[in-house]
């Protein structure tokens, strides 16, 4: 999974209503490319290069996880969806709607298809003008000079009227996350670790994610389950335990919320499946000691998926150890959460069936699912 990365659009029309197909781009751009961060005003601007209708032209800049060639594949479709014509030939046409990408980063591209930073920039006054209104202080990666140097300089003298129009960031309808502690909870494979780690890139959240790697056990109790289970109950136990104690106990005044990839409940829901009777039972006592001390999450979120798709996650992650899992094993470690589920009272649990969902690498999963969230919380 890949971090965000913030690319900065054009925006211009000349056909139609201009307005509502530049408000209708931003819609289609915040659901299927990312969360839109920074709008500039809207500039009148005499069509340069060629005879034509004036323009409304405006900039943003946009947090996405998509690559440049996916944004630019993004940006045509909704070019589409917005009513652009293309003909064949050289010179530039009036159109519903123009999406170009202007800077990805400091990301520089040269191909047929895609020339980024867009090498329009510097002798265009009507993307510099409303390009200096969100980055003004960034530099240009291969002229290396500030917009607001760049927007100084330009030999471009067309006459550029700001308006008193504004674009609306789209709504995202929620107010996320609204509570202060999430655990995010599911099956082997099922995208917690994923999942929480989007949040809190996208919401400015603490995340706390389990240290599955450090367990010296977990690879042992895979060849021989008899031996290490509990072992490894009590070493995960031990040390979720610490890490939540610690984590939770130190509140990060620069952050909104905390998001973990686990719950510890999940040690005992283990516990029962891996350990003999008498095991457990001597488990059970231990963690309820040490249960008591911890602060329970205020939305407990369960991904349910299917059998075959953690089958397939688990594949596609490669790690070694995890390889022989038996289906039977995932389908008892769900029935043991959705026993425990049913069982909560105080705490507020959300389960939620991802099995015909992508929220990885589809943005409108994901932000179906944080709606579904939302509904919970508020
Ligand atoms: N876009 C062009 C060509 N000319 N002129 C103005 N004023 N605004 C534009 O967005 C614009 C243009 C090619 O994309
Ligand atoms: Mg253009
Ligand atoms: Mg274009």
């Amino acid at each position: 999974m890949k971090s965000p990365k913030t690319v900065t659009l054009a925006l211009g029309s000349n056909l139609g209503d201009r307005l509502g197909f530049m408000q209708q781009a931003l819609e289609k751009i915040h659901l299927n490319i990312g969360w839109i961060l920074e709008i500039s005003r809207i500039y009148e601007t005499p069509a340069w290069g060629f005879e034509g209708n004036s323009f409304l032209n405006a900039c943003i800049s946009v947090s996405t996880r998509l690559e440049a060639a996916e944004v630019l594949a993004e940006l045509l479709s909704i070019e589409t969806e917005l009513g652009r014509e293309r003909e064949d030939s050289k010179n530039y046409q009036n159109r519903t709607i123009d999406l170009d990408i202007l800077l990805f980063e400091d990301e520089v591209t040269d191909t047929e298809i895609l020339k980024i930073p867009h090498p329009g920039i510097p002798n265009r006054s009507f993307v510099l003008q409303p390009l200096n209104d969100i980055a003004s202080s960034i530099k240009h990666p291969v002229l290396g000079k500030r917009i607001s140097e760049l927007l100084n300089e330009t030999s471009d003298t067309s006459e550029i009227s700001c308006t008193s129009e504004q674009l609306k960031k789209p709504s995202t309808s929620y107010n996320f996350p609204g509570c202060s502690y999430i655990a995010v909870e599911g099956n082997i494979g099922a995208g917690k670790t994923s999942f929480s780690t989007m949040i809190s890139e996208d919401f400015n959240a603490k995340l706390i994610l389990e240290r599955f790697k450090d367990n010296p056990f977990l690879p042992k109790f895979y060849e021989n389950k008899e031996r290490y289970a509990f072992p490894l109950e009590m070493s995960f136990l031990a040390d979720r335990y610490q890490q939540l104690s610690d984590d939770l106990a130190q509140y990060d005044l620069f952050k909104d919320f905390v998001i973990s990839d686990y719950d510890v409940f999940k040690s005992l829901i283990f516990a029962k499946i891996t350990l003999h009777e008498d095991e457990y039972s001597l488990y059970h006592k231990l963690f309820h000691l040490m249960y008591k001390e911890l602060v329970k999450p205020e939305l407990y979120i369960y991904l349910y998926q299917n059998t075959e798709r953690l089958l397939e996650n688990i594949k596609k992650r490669g790690r070694d150890y995890e390889q022989n899992i038996q289906p039977d094993y995932l389908v008892n470690i769900n029935k043991s959460y959705l026993n425990f589920i049913k069982s909560q009272s105080n705490m507020k649990v959300q389960v939620i069936d991802i099995s015909g969902l992508d929220f990885v690498s589809n943005r409108k999963d994901y932000l179906w699912l944080l709606s579904e969230i939302d509904k919970a919380v508020n």
